[in-house]
């Protein structure tokens, strides 16, 4: 009986030095600041935002994904109409759980929509949050811009608790 408590002190122990934060990410709005050369008012965006736990696996040598949550995903064939000057609220969320020495990973592209021509690639963003950089705050993505068609995306992080 005695053993069987050491070990489960030991590895109390274990869990209790390793470092983590507990971490909501929230992408709040997609807004067109500038509809540019586009036909009418609106912008007709589409594209995919993923949040996700990496961390690197010795086996392989790469950092690979442990977690991952959807936040946005369109299809060109579904893209959103926005006027501009005006937000998509998307408000979705996703909670993480990182670990020292992990990356919260914040990846994603837009694109405009056209039925004239090829739709327009607007940009792509994979930033990786080292674990000690992680905080609570905005979370800057720049901006995603083609031929003065320009939205900014709202994302923040808020770090719930940690230990
Ligand atoms: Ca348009
Ligand atoms: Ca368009």
């Amino acid at each position: 009986m005695r053993i069987v408590k050491q070990i489960a002190d030991s590895d109390r122990d274990k869990v209790k030095k390793m470092a983590f934060k507990k971490v909501v990410v929230k992408l709040h709005h997609i807004f067109n600041e500038s509809t540019g050369d586009d036909p009418g008012s609106e912008l007709e965006i589409f594209g995919r935002f993923d949040a996700a736990r990496l961390a690197f696996n010795p086996d392989i040598g790469e950092v690979i994904p442990l977690v991952s949550s959807n936040l946005f995903d369109r299809s060109s064939d579904h893209a959103r109409d926005i006027e501009e000057g005006t937000a998509l609220i998307v408000d979705t969320s996703a909670e993480f759980d990182i670990f020292n020495g992990e990356f919260l990973q914040i990846a994603g592209h837009l694109s405009e929509q056209d039925t004239f021509g090829p739709d327009d690639h607007l940009g792509s963003v994979d930033l990786r949050i080292p674990f000690n950089s992680i905080s609570t705050g905005l979370v800057d993505l720049g901006v995603f811009e083609e031929s003065g068609q320009r939205v900014s995306v709202k994302l923040s992080a808020t770090m719930t608790a940690q230990g």
